[in-house]
């Protein structure tokens, strides 16, 4: 296939194609991934770190007096020797003894003991009341489900409402769950939009959870209990919106094939990039004469006062003297490590102007190609929506937008809905 078929762009449907593997992070020369220009959303793990001793799942076991004594019998008629009665019975009994009475006598381990259950199909087995329990090893939330008599009920609390903004962490509560006995064990899962790559921060088995809300769409959490008794519930379930609130708002995702997780994250001080870093470029039209790679041809790219992009999240430059409450675009979010979102918001594009959107491969960190994804909102709704093959440095100029009739122009070739992306291949400013 030649490369240009390789680039060929995509205009996508409302239906997204991307299919994303996990996540990552990155740095850049002092970068660091997330909220670069937004300081109301609270990180995760600020979050996190605020009160760790609520982040564990501590269970609360029983006492033992709850639990039946496993070793009491009616053997005490029969005489025994001390060798008679040295092997545990079970995996959660001690050796025993023989009682001044003649019956051999098995003491139960303390409950929450370690044990196997001898079933390799459970996981976590711990011994309750001399009993060693295992726990079902994946637990798959049925579609349609009826609790079964006397198992635990999953409740899912959310702080935050149904229907929020990019980048709101959502903070979920399944510690109201209940059943006859204590809960043991919490299982989260989330189905997100195309695109989106967030976790469940601490861990998806812990009682309370975090999410980063950061790409529009609808998302699904769902939550599975078992109770101490290793019953199963039926899966709770909380459906989460996240839309769009500015009059334009830009979000570009990306998928690296060949990076075996996608959301990991470059840990602080790291030398290298977990993932492929590409940026979202958002010109002015006053920055268009601008010719970054020195080759001659102005792309605007780049731009120091026009273009709104990592190192120019929020440009002075789009303020006119004459108005100076004017508020720039900004970008509320840089990616280095994989898979994005970098999310830009502009509350009031001024009538009369074209805007320029472009997505440019700053460093791949080896991990090789990305197919890139950029959607356009306009007032919350999803306007325009395209995504191509990018290599490592090449420049994507996307589309242009008319304001204020929001008219958005593909810059590519189109035939019957296939286009040739317009991309510079090896894209480097020299300011860099
Ligand atoms: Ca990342
Ligand atoms: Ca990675
Ligand atoms: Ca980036
Ligand atoms: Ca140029």
């Amino acid at each position: 296939m030649s490369d240009a078929a390789q680039r060929r762009l995509l205009v996508l449907a409302s239906s997204a194609l991307l299919l994303m593997a996990s996540g990552c992070l990155a740095e850049r020369q002092g970068r660091t991934e997330g909220v670069v220009n937004d300081a109301e959303p609270a990180s995760a793990q600020d979050l996190a770190g605020s009160d760790d001793a609520t982040l564990g799942t501590d269970v609360d076991w029983p006492d033992d007096a709850d639990w039946p004594d496993a070793e009491e019998s009616d053997a005490g008629a029969v005489p025994c020797n001390v060798s008679d009665c040295a092997l545990a019975q079970g995996p959660c009994q001690a050796a025993g003894a023989c009682n001044d009475d003649g019956a051999c006598s098995y003491p139960s381990l303390p409950n929450g003991t370690p044990c196997d259950d001898g079933d390799d199909s459970t996981t976590g087995d711990i011994c309750l009341g001399g009993v060693c329990n295992g726990q079902p090893a994946v637990v798959s939330p049925p579609d349609t489900c009826v609790p079964c008599d006397g198992c635990p009920i999953a409740v899912i609390e959310l702080e935050q409402p149904d229907d929020v903004a990019p980048q709101t962490v959502l903070a979920f509560d399944g510690s109201s769950s209940f059943g006859n006995s204590a809960i043991s064990t919490y299982s989260w899962t989330v189905e997100q939009p195309a695109g989106s790559q967030s976790v469940l921060t601490p861990f998806s088995t812990s009682a309370l959870v975090w999410f980063e809300a950061n790409v529009a769409g609808v998302y699904t959490f769902k939550l599975n209990v078992h109770d101490l008794q290793g019953r199963l519930s039926c899966a709770a379930s909380r459906v989460v919106t996240v839309t769009p609130v500015a009059a334009l708002h830009i979000e570009l995702t990306w998928d690296t094939p060949s990076d075996p997780d996608q959301t990991d994250t470059t840990p602080l001080g790291a030398l290298a990039s977990v993932g492929t870093d590409l940026d979202l470029h958002f010109l002015h039209p006053a920055g268009a004469d601008y010719d970054a790679n020195e080759d001659g041809i102005s792309e605007g790219w780049f731009h120091p006062n026009y273009d709104t992009y990592w190192a120019n999240v929020a440009p002075a430059g789009w303020v006119p003297a004459t108005n100076p409450a004017t508020q720039p675009p900004s970008l509320d979010r840089d990616d280095t490590d994989g898979a994005g979102p970098e999310n830009l918001n502009f509350a009031a594009p001024t009538a009369g102007f074209s805007y320029r959107v472009g997505v440019h491969s700053w460093e791949d960190h080896g991990f090789g190609n990305s197919i890139a994804m950029v959607r356009i909102y306009l007032d919350g709704a999803l306007a325009y929506e395209a995504a191509t093959e990018l290599a490592n440095h090449d420049m994507w100029t996307v589309a242009t937008i008319d304001w204020p009739s929001g008219v958005i122009t593909p810059a590519a070739d189109c035939v019957a809905g296939a286009c040739d992306p317009d991309i510079t291949i090896g894209y480097w400013p020299s300011q860099f």
